[in-house]
């Protein structure tokens, strides 16, 4: 079998299409090999004492795993000295971390969620992280203002899902690729080009517990899902939830599905649950990509000007069908 690494595919992509600069190859290339690091620290698990509370909380409010710490470590660090890169906003962080002066800079901008569903950890279930990539403005500071550009001009997106496998799952605009994890080479292989997610689905991911939180919209949706044959629907509808959006975002790259984390009761006053620069975004564009749809209930989510740099975001996305149907009942 003919193995691609992700270098040679980067290489190629540069090459051949010459849809990637060499700064945006050398910033790939630089996370994929900080979420190789955040993969073994995760693989090590208690015998590496990385397990439990970092005693701390972060900007949301939300209390840090000693893996979030590490994590958000380990892309700052890789990331910093390569000159690619003007600066870096984490979700574990209140502000942007701009390049120390002693390293050259670039234009790229590189936001993260370093360690998605982070909840998991200490259940051993699949947790990921989440990266987006901008351009800085020209003439423009990397400050918080240079980080509120719509998804839709991100250059890349990615993310890593660290299960029983380890996978990168990328796409420069050109289509989405998946990359496995090759632990005794320390590489990664392409193993899936130009992923398509199924337009149909009867697969849905909602945090069901939040049902008498939710909209009138979203209320309506899910009834007639759970009604299945006999609804109005006419057909059975399965869910999922694993709350680690990268594993049900994963899910429905595999076999397709909608996912759904919308506004409700509880959320409001903050907009929603999901971040739009370091989750809905760079998921957003991932999904599009390979041919789904995703949307705040009432938006392109990828048409969204943001105003903070932690802004949270409703969040409808996977197969296209589902996705618009959802829409369209906000709407109506
Ligand atoms: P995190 O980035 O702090 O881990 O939070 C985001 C996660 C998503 O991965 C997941 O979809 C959601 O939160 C789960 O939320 P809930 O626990 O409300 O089901
Ligand atoms: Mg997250």
């Amino acid at each position: 079998m003919r193995r691609i690494s992700l270098s040679r595919f980067l290489i190629e992509e540069q090459r051949n299409k010459n849809v990637i600069s060499s700064d945006l190859r050398l910033l790939i290339e630089v996370v994929a090999r900080a979420c190789k690091a955040i993969s073994i620290a995760i693989g090590k698990g208690s015998l590496a004492g990385v397990l439990g509370s970092a005693g701390s909380d972060n900007v949301q409010g939300e209390v840090q795993k000693k893996l979030d710490v590490i994590s958000n470590e380990i892309l700052l660090e890789a990331n910093e000295w390569g000159g690619h890169l003007a600066a870096m906003a984490s979700e574990e962080m209140e502000f942007p971390h701009a390049i120390p002066n002693r390293y050259p800079k670039g234009e790229y901008l590189l936001l993260f969620d370093p360690l998605d569903g982070s909840s998991n950890i200490d259940v051993n279930v699949s947790v990921g992280t989440i990266f987006s990539v901008l351009q800085c403005p020209e003439g423009m500071e990397p400050d918080e203002q240079a980080f509120l550009q719509p998804g839709s001009r991100q250059v890349c997106a990615g993310y890593a899902v660290y299960g029983p496998t380890t996978l990168l799952v990328l796409t420069i605009g050109d289509g989405v690729h998946v990359f496995t994890l090759d632990r005794e080479l320390g590489s990664f292989v392409l193993s899936q080009e130009n992923v398509r997610i199924p337009e149909e689905t009867r697969e849905f991911a909602i945090n069901a517990s939040n049902a008498r939180y939710w909209e009138p919209p979203v209320k309506r949706y899910v009834d007639e899902l759970l009604a299945g044959k006999e609804g109005p629907r006419g057909e059975d509808f399965n869910m999922r939830w694993v709350a680690s959006m990268v594993a049900d975002v994963h899910r429905i790259m595999s076999r397709g599905g909608i996912f759904m984390y919308p506004l409700d009761s509880k959320t409001v006053k903050q907009g929603g649950k999901l971040r739009l620069l370091y989750e809905a975004n760079p998921m957003a564009f991932i999904v599009e990509q390979a041919g789904g749809a995703a949307t705040d209930g009432r938006r392109r989510i990828l048409d969204v000007v943001p105003e903070r740099l932690h802004q949270r975001i409703p969040v409808i996305l996977g197969s296209k069908n589902e996705v618009e149907r959802a829409t369209a009942y906000h709407s109506d």
